[in-house]
């Protein structure tokens, strides 16, 4: 065993995850280390490693050399570790209490040690069994809002985010979202994965020209607009959550881009859930995509109005441009993401588990409609109680 010593990348062992572990001094000497691998993303291992005499956990996080979800065949830099150990980091400045602890960074062995989150479950599988969550929507509106307005020319020197911007590119990451979301399911790509039952809605989409057109502007606007340091993947597995807490994990896709897509992307999980459910759950659900925008907003707006240092700051109307553009941006990132789950190479659990062929069929026709409805309409929805009678009228 040379793991903890030889600083060669090899991804690790349950085995060698203890001993790596016991190495840390994170455990007392007498401690009884287990570990188990938990990871289900597409990308990493992660190893729960615990104390069985004092109960005490934590997380180690390795990077593996290619995409789990497709094999060895598909290479992927290890240096998104290093990336998403300082988004952690960088966002916990501002969102504390929001995102894990990072113990440690091992550049060599891309591993992240951090916080045991083992208490709380990946929102999408709580989401799935009707759990209740009546914190997640205000806590993400908070970390929307904290990290994303901290990261920004509104509140940084112009020399310090540059230098954040660069510490930050990501460019292989990058790819894999301009690929997955934005160009392939948009044409008949080899890397589309969609029901034979859906084919006539997929051609419909791959001709619409109007419908490209917006995601033609919106796949730019990832390459082109620096605006914030993004988690770059917040989907509902990527939050941890309880009653009681929220924790924003996995920002490996972590890169400075425009504001709206983490917004866009944590709705568009939401409304996916919408599509699944009935009557008062959907309700449920419904609020926590208002409560979402709200929170967000609000607190965006107020920490602009105290701590912006734009000097355009007070100028009539440009918070309005702004916070505007976002929305905007928000609704067209959502409706991607929710075409690309549904009928691009990465799916979500939520539609896939129906176990009945024509719900699990009549739920896929109806995200990819709303979300079509998103991309096309995104110029005209007037707010966010405009996209809940969209919904609630969708779905009736
Ligand atoms: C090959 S990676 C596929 C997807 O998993 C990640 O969580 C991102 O959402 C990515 O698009
Ligand atoms: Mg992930």
């Amino acid at each position: 065993m040379t793991i903890a010593t030889k600083k060669q990348y090899e991804s690790l062992t349950e085995e060698q995850a203890i001993i790596y572990a016991k190495n840390l001094n994170l455990f007392s000497n007498d401690a009884q280390l287990t570990c188990s691998e938990i990871g289900d993303g597409n990308l990493n291992y992660v190893f729960h490693i615990k104390d069985l005499r004092s109960g005490k956990g934590i997380i180690l996080k390795q990077a593996l050399p290619y995409a789990k979800v497709v094999g060895e065949s598909w290479p992927l830099t290890l240096k998104r570790a290093l990336i998403e150990a300082n988004a952690l980091k960088k966002h916990g400045e501002f969102a504390a209490g929001l995102v894990p602890e990072v113990y440690a960074i091992d550049e060599e062995l891309a591993i992240t040690v951090m916080e045991d989150l083992s208490r709380l479950t990946i929102s999408r599988e709580g989401l799935i069994g009707l759990e209740s969550y009546p914190k997640l929507a205000t806590d993400i509106g908070k970390y929307l809002a904290q990290t994303l307005f901290h990261t920004s020319d509104f509140a940084l020197h112009p020399f310090e985010k540059k230098k954040l911007v660069s510490e930050f590119s990501n460019p292989e990451l990058c790819k894999i979202t301009e690929d997955l979301i934005f160009t392939d399911p948009f044409f008949d790509h080899e890397t589309n994965d969609f029901e034979p039952s859906l084919r006539a809605e997929v051609e419909a989409i791959w001709n619409n020209e109007l419908l490209k057109l917006e995601v033609a502007k919106l796949k730019k606007s990832f390459l082109t607009e620096a605006e914030a340091l993004l988690h770059g993947d917040l989907h509902t597995g990527s939050i941890f959550a309880s009653e009681t807490e929220t924790k924003v994990i996995d920002p490996e896709f972590a890169f400075y881009g425009p504001i709206g897509f983490d917004v866009g992307l944590f709705l568009a999980n939401l409304i996916v859930q919408t599509i699944t459910r009935e009557g008062e759950q959907r309700d449920v659900i419904l609020r926590h995509i208002e409560q979402t925008w709200e929170v967000f907003s609000a607190d965006f707006s107020e920490l602009w109005e105290n701590k912006a240092v734009e000097s355009y700051k007070d100028t009539k109307g440009f918070k309005a441009y702004v916070l505007n553009k976002i929305f905007r941006d928000t609704l067209g990132f959502a409706g991607c993401e929710l075409i690309r789950r549904t009928i691009g190479l990465a799916h979500v659990k939520d539609l896939d588990g129906i176990v009945e062929d024509e719900k699990r069929i009549l739920s896929k026709k109806q995200a990819l409609r709303i979300g079509e409805l998103l991309l096309l309409k995104r110029e005209s929805i007037s707010s966010i109680q405009a996209v809940i009678v969209l919904l609630e009228e969708l779905q009736k």
